[in-house]
C-alpha cells in the first residue's frame, strides 16, 4: 500500500522527469506532448510496483515492462537517470551519433526491453513472454503500454486473442488514453469509443483510471489481475502535455523543437513560477 513517503517520491520523480523531457526538446526535438502524459504512469511503476531493479535486469524471473508507445522514451530515460541506470550527461547526446540515445528506444540501454517506434508491436512481444513465463510457471508480471492512438494496429487485437486464448492473466496492457494520436484528437480520426467494451468483447478485463493520481493508480495495480484466466486492461485517462499548462491539451504541442529560452520558460512553467511564451512555430507531423 503507497505511503506518504513513496507518494512524495513519485511526485519529486516526476517533476524531475518532466524537466528531462523539456530539455530534450531542443537541438533536434523530441515527442514532448505524448512524453509528459505517461510519466506518472511510469514513475509509479518503476518506483512502487514493479519488480525491476538495474541489479535483477538479467533475471528472467523478474517483471516486464515494454513500451510499446516508442516515441515517449524520453519519459522513460529521464525515469532511468533518476533511478541511477542511465548516467545523466548521455541525454546530452540525444541525436548525436555517439549514443544510442535517440528519439526512438534501443535495447542498448540497460532497463529498454525491446525496440520499439514502429507502433503495434510490443503487445504481441509481451504476449510471447507472458506465455512464456506462464508455461515455466514462473510468477512474474507482464506489462505492456500502448497510445490509444495505437490500438488503431490490428496486430493489438489479434495479440488480445491470443492473451485470452491461453489465459494469460500475467498480462497487463495499460492504455495511455490521452485522446490525441500526433496532431490529431483520437476520436476525430478512428474513434475508438466505446473502448472498454471492445476489450471486454476480445475477452480482456477493463478498468479506468486517472493516469496522473499516485493513490488511485496504487489501489488500481494492487487488484491484479482483474480477472483469473483473463488479461486485464488498465485504462489510464491522461493528460497530453501533463504538467505544463501551455503544453497540455494541444494537439500541435506532440513534436517539439524549442529554443533555448523557450526551454527556460517552460521549466519555470514546470514550476508553476509563470506560463511560458512559446514562440516557435508548432511542428504538425503525420
Ligand atoms: C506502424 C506505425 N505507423 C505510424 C507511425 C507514426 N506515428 C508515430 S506516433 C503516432 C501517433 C500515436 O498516437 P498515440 O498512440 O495516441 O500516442 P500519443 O498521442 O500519446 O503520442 C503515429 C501515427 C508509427 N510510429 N508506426
Amino acid at each position: 500500500m503507497l505511503q506518504q513517503t513513496d507518494w512524495d517520491l513519485c511526485q519529486t520523480t516526476a517533476l524531475r522527469v518532466r524537466e528531462h523531457i523539456i530539455r530534450l526538446a531542443t537541438n533536434g526535438g523530441c515527442f514532448v506532448g505524448a512524453s509528459l502524459s505517461c510519466v506518472d504512469l511510469l514513475v509509479y511503476l518503476y518506483t512502487q510496483y514493479l519488480n525491476i531493479h538495474q541489479e535483477n535486469l538479467a533475471d528472467p524471473q523478474r517483471d516486464y515492462l515494454f513500451l510499446s508507445k516508442g516515441h515517449d522514451v524520453p519519459a522513460l530515460y529521464g525515469l532511468f537517470v533518476e533511478l541511477g541506470w542511465l548516467a545523466p550527461e548521455r541525454l546530452q547526446n540525444h541525436l548525436q551519433t555517439n549514443d544510442d540515445i535517440y528519439w526512438h528506444p534501443n535495447r542498448a540501454i540497460p532497463g529498454v526491453e525491446f525496440h520499439s517506434g514502429s507502433l503495434g508491436h510490443l503487445l504481441p512481444v509481451a504476449v510471447g513472454v507472458a506465455l512464456d513465463c506462464k508455461l515455466r510457471g514462473q510468477n512474474n508480471r507482464v506489462l505492456v503500454m500502448t497510445g490509444d492512438g495505437e490500438l488503431n494496429e490490428g496486430s493489438n487485437w489479434e495479440a488480445l486473442l491470443v492473451a485470452r486464448a491461453y489465459r494469460l492473466n500475467n498480462l497487463t496492457v495499460i492504455v495511455d488514453r490521452n485522446r490525441f494520436q500526433a496532431n490529431l484528437a483520437t476520436e476525430s480520426l478512428i474513434p475508438l469509443e466505446p473502448l472498454a467494451k471492445k476489450f471486454k468483447a476480445f475477452g480482456a478485463v477493463p478498468l479506468w483510471v486517472d493516469g496522473h493520481n499516485f493513490w488511485a493508480l496504487d489501489e488500481t495495480f494492487e487488484m491484479l489481475p482483474l480477472e483469473k484466466d483473463r488479461p486485464s486492461i488498465i485504462l489510464a485517462q491522461t493528460t497530453r502535455g501533463k504538467g505544463v499548462p501551455s503544453l497540455e491539451n494541444r494537439a500541435d504541442r506532440w513534436f517539439c523543437n524549442f529554443t533555448a529560452a523557450e526551454v527556460e520558460d517552460l521549466l519555470a512553467e514546470l514550476h508553476g513560477q509563470h506560463t511560458a511564451v512559446l514562440t516557435s512555430a508548432p511542428q504538425v507531423v503525420r
